[in-house]
């Protein structure tokens, strides 16, 4: 039987290239995010190039109720999780945080800490009920360092890390494996999220140097999640050559 990752994020950068690394190793997947077109496309396109059956769920990770009701529409098997990668979250807005926009801090601090915390809650039990699982969670180097302006972001990366380590202690009884991936600067839409769709400023991030590309996170991503039973990698930081922190780079 193939087994099952549940990946949230799908729909972009890091999650999709991690959905189709997974299909391409045999897994059958679970998408989801909120863009249901971007969804429904994926799963078609992971369908026919890996031959994955694949179960898209579209729903926003800050709304309990809609999270409570995609993990409680899974099926028997659909419930088998050994995987799950809380990978949905975003950064919005890059200001002094005595400028800092209320709406944006709400927005990062409800999909990275209680969006992650809410699909958590629900899949962790059935993890549990078969003794066996990985839980792969998306930090970032802004939850080791904290860099100017990024105050809110590098406080819930932080909070990812804490709850990283959280994770591992409390799942620990039920031989559940818990990874943090903290990667440096990744060309996606992150940045395009973070400045509101300002795609020249966006792309101005990665000028001047090689970033990481979404498919090298996701190739750590199921390298972790590839290792025998006994072992697991705690937490991984992964950085492009030319970033060495938040605030050192080899830019030409
Ligand atoms: P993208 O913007 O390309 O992808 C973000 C994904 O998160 C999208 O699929 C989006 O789906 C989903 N998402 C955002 N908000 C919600 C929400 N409320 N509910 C459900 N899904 C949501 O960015 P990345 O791939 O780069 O980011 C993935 C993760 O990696 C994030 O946690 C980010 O913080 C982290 N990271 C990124 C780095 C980078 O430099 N790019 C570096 C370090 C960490 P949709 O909009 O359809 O809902
Ligand atoms: C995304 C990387 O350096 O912009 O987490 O915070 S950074």
């Amino acid at each position: 039987m193939k087994k099952i990752a549940m990946i949230t994020g799908a729909t972009s950068g890091i999650g999709e290239a991690s959905a189709h690394i997974f299909a391409k190793n045999n897994y059958n997947l679970i998408i989801t995010g909120r863009r249901e077109d971007r969804l429904l496309k994926l799963a078609e396109e992971l369908e026919s190039s890996y031959n994955a059956s694949v179960l898209p769920l579209t729903f926003d990770v800050r709304n309990l109720e809609e999270v409570k009701a995609a993990v409680e529409s899974l099926n028997d098997e659909w419930q088998q999780i050994d995987v799950l990668l809380n990978n949905a979250g975003l950064s919005v807005g890059l200001d002094p945080i005595q400028e800092g926009n209320f709406d944006d801090w709400e927005t990062m601090i409800d999909t990275n800490v209680k969006g992650l915390l809410y699909v958590t809650r629900l899949v962790s039990p059935l993890m549990i009920k078969r003794q066996q699982g990985h839980i792969i969670n998306l930090g970032s180097i802004a939850g080791k360092e904290t860099y100017a302006n990024g105050n809110v972001y590098c406080a819930t990366k932080h909070a990812v890390d804490s709850l990283n380590k959280a994770m591992r202690i409390d799942l620990l009884p039920y031989n559940i494996k818990v990874t943090a991936i903290n990667p440096g600067a990744v060309e996606t839409e992150f940045s395009i999220v973070r400045f509101k769709g300002d795609e020249v400023r966006a792309k101005n991030v990665y000028n001047g140097f090689e970033p990481l590309s979404a498919t090298d996170i996701a190739d750590a991503i199921y390298y972790v999640a590839s290792l025998p039973a006994h072992v697991n990698i705690n937490d991984l930081t992964i950085m492009p050559t030319a970033q060495a922190s938040t605030v050192y780079w080899n830019k030409k």
